[in-house]
């Protein structure tokens, strides 16, 4: 057995491997890029050694140091992870010329998926189905065009060295044909140096449907079922399923069959994932195997409550596979959800920045079973994934995922049910997320009915991306009080709202408060009962009663007209983050009674109120301003916050440009009062 690994990457990943590692008594050697000496993954593991600078090319994806590092601490073998040099069968042969285990399939195996137009002869030899077309060696224009108009309209042209969604072109008509051949063959040389195409029949609305195979070096290969993946935006996967939905025994067995026959076909070794494209009726055609673990395996481990890395490893030692074909089953269902640091809104822009808070109810940290337990077939319901604690930074050099959602239910709705309270009750301040957007997602009529195909996101646009709406009054009042509060921290934090002590400060027992969210501005007014009854809260022209119940750290608990409420409330400079449970909403609070501007001046320094992109510079290094000048303009939550001199002072330095992201209490000039 192989008694020690080096984890060939970072993040969730690196974790998820160690996990199973350690539980198995194998010893782990983490690696890492100057940006990743404190990260969760090298703490994960029980050794570490230092790769480079923080860029990918200088670090994670410098193979011949990776393997002296294998070396040096006498791993056996290499799991890759996703990504990086995974699917490197430069680095597979390496890693075997160096006497390692390149735990994954060799070098040839990863070869020969590797070319699109190869593999699917290969594939057609082991009676793979593959979507009508051509994928022969001859270009010429007029051949192409014959075999087109043989095929039927409409078709596809696909660069042969492609992958991913680039280098593909739609054709509706024969006479269209010349123009978009042309078209394919220049962005087929411009992105992979090879100008060959295959035409294809076009499936309208496809399916993402995928099957986890796994073969070991005895000459036995099974298939772990199939996922759903269709939920993709750009190529990107966002949500992804096991079992998938209306999929047949009859044609499980036939697509299981076909992937274990690709398998088959490249001597494949180890986990692998061949990728088809079903159409609505079932028919389903060979697109591509990746030659990997992949990102969304925990659904398949949710179901048949196997741990695909475990395999991996006993594969990797030369054990023979822990289960044969008939003895595996799928219990339930499971769904994933990526969480990212993105933006949906500003098109998915990766958002940078700190988890000043990450926190998640009722889920489990990877554990797909205790110590020495055998393999549990009644999962958790609720699994993350995740290679970052709160605390930790997204930085721009790796994917901007925060974790993976894994969910699982005794059928797809109970599954539903969890997702959608797991991501009701996910807690991300610091940066923006997509778990907006993936609650809509996952409780709108397309995904919750199984309506699936690889364009569902581009068609319920509209639904996902609803204009903002105006804050609730619950939103408003647990803001309210949290303004409050804070207002009141250090007088008697026992009862704050039974004593009167910080209103009186403001001489009046009324109070305005002014809010913004993305939906505009709201004020709302407060008058204390003066019988200890609480307050009454006018918003919106409505009035109503409203009570603090409990206070503590973030946690506040109101009663609203009778209703008892209870939410988080959490703090980021001038922005309140309301978390009751069911979303997240922010607020904007500027505080009157603080500097003029919103802006914050602390000894000759200038900081950032929350955290925004710099939209525009007014200042000039050096130059004189007045009190209240505009310096700089920002941009949070869709609305733009000037920065104005706090004083009569100079401008000394600059330290942000337009379109530079900056983190809540940056410091953003060098500001002297004059
Ligand atoms: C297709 C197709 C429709 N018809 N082939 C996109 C990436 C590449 N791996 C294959 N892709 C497609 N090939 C035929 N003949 C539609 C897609 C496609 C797609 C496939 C799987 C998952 C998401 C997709 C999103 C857009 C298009």
């Amino acid at each position: 057995m192989i008694n020690k690994i080096l984890i060939a990457n970072r993040g969730e990943i690196a974790c998820r491997v160690a996990a199973t590692a350690r539980r198995m008594g194998i010893a782990t050697v983490a690696v890492y890029s100057d940006a990743d000496a404190r990260a969760k993954h090298v703490q994960a593991c029980d050794e570490s050694v230092h790769l480079g600078p923080a860029p990918a090319k200088e670090s994670y994806l410098r193979g011949e140091l990776i393997i002296a590092a294998a070396l040096a601490t006498g791993a056996q073998a290499i799991h890759p992870g996703y990504g990086f040099l995974s699917e490197n069968a430069d680095f597979a042969q390496a890693c075997a010329d160096a006497g390692l285990v390149f735990i994954g399939p060799p070098a040839s195996a990863i070869r020969a998926m590797g070319s699109k137009s190869a593999a699917k002869a290969l594939m057609e030899k082991a009676a793979v189905p593959l979507v009508p077309g051509y994928h022969g060696e001859r270009q010429e224009g007029a051949f192409l065009r014959g075999e087109a108009d043989r095929i039927g309209y409409p078709v596809l042209l696909k660069a042969s060295a492609g992958g991913g969604g680039k280098g593909m072109r739609v054709v509706e008509r024969s006479e269209d044909f010349e123009a978009a051949l042309a078209s394919c063959k220049r962005e087929a040389i411009s992105s992979f140096g090879d100008d060959r195409v295959l035409v294809e029949k076009y499936l309208t609305r496809p399916r993402h449907v995928e099957i986890q195979v796994f073969a070991d070096t005895h000459g036995n290969c099974v298939y772990l079922f199939e996922r759903d993946c269709s939920v993709q935006r750009r190529h990107q996967k966002v949500l992804e399923e096991a079992p998938a939905p209306g999929m047949t025994p009859q044609r499980r067995a036939a697509m299981g069959e076909a992937a274990v026959a690709a398998a088959r076909a490249v001597g494949y070794v180890g986990a692998g994932t061949v990728e088809f494209i079903a159409n609505q009726d079932g028919s389903f055609y060979f697109m591509e195997m990746n030659t990997r673990l992949q990102v969304e395996h925990p659904v398949t481990e949710m179901i048949t409550g196997q741990d695909l890395v475990e395999w991996q490893l006993r594969v990797a030692a030369g054990q023979a596979l822990p289960l044969r074909q008939d003895e595996l089953r799928i219990a339930g269902h499971a769904i994933e959800a990526r969480i990212y640091a993105e933006n949906p809104e500003k098109g998915f822009l990766p958002s940078i920045g700190t988890l000043a808070r990450l926190r998640t109810a009722g889920a489990v940290e990877f554990r797909l079973h205790e110590a020495d337990a055998p393999p549990s077939a009644a999962p958790a319901a609720v699994r993350i994934d995740s290679g970052v604690r709160e605390g930790d930074a997204i930085s721009p050099f790796y994917d901007p995922m925060i974790a993976k959602l894994i969910v699982w239910g005794a059928d797809r709705d109970a599954a539903l049910r969890n997702m959608a309270r797991a991501l009701a009750q996910y807690q991300v301040v610091g940066l923006a997320t997509n778990i907006g957007f993936l609650q809509r997602l996952v409780s709108g009529a397309a995904f919750s009915q199984a309506d699936l195909d690889t364009g569902l996101i581009e068609r319920h646009h509209d639904a996902l991306f609803p204009p903002p709406a105006p804050p609730s009054v619950e939103t408003l009042a647990f803001a309210a009080a949290a303004v409050l509060g804070q207002e009141r921290s250090g007088a008697d934090a026992s009862d704050p709202w039974s004593s009167t002590a910080g209103w009186r400060l403001n001489g009046a027992l009324t109070r305005t408060l002014e809010f913004s969210g993305e939906a505009g501005k709201t004020r709302l007014q407060l008058a204390y009962a003066g019988d200890g009854s609480g307050w009454t809260l006018h918003a919106d022209g409505a009035t109503h009663a409203l009570r603090l119940e409990s206070s503590g750290d973030d946690a506040l608990g109101l009663s609203l007209d009778g209703r008892s409420l209870r939410a988080d409330v959490v703090r980021e400079g001038e922005l309140l983050h309301v978390f009751d449970g069911r979303a997240q909403r922010t607020l904007h609070y500027a505080d009157p009674m603080a500097h003029a501007g919103h802006s914050e001046a602390e000894g000759g320094r200038l900081t950032a109120p929350m955290p925004g992109k710099i939209v525009a510079v007014l200042a000039q290094k050096g130059s004189s301003v007045a009190k209240g000048a505009p310096l700089l303009i920002m941009e949070a939550m869709k609305m733009e916050h000037t920065i104005a001199a706090p004083a009569d002072g100079i401008v000394q330095d600059l330290l942000y440009a337009v379109g530079d992201q900056v983190a809540e209490g940056a410091q953003l000039l060098e500001f002297k009062t004059a």
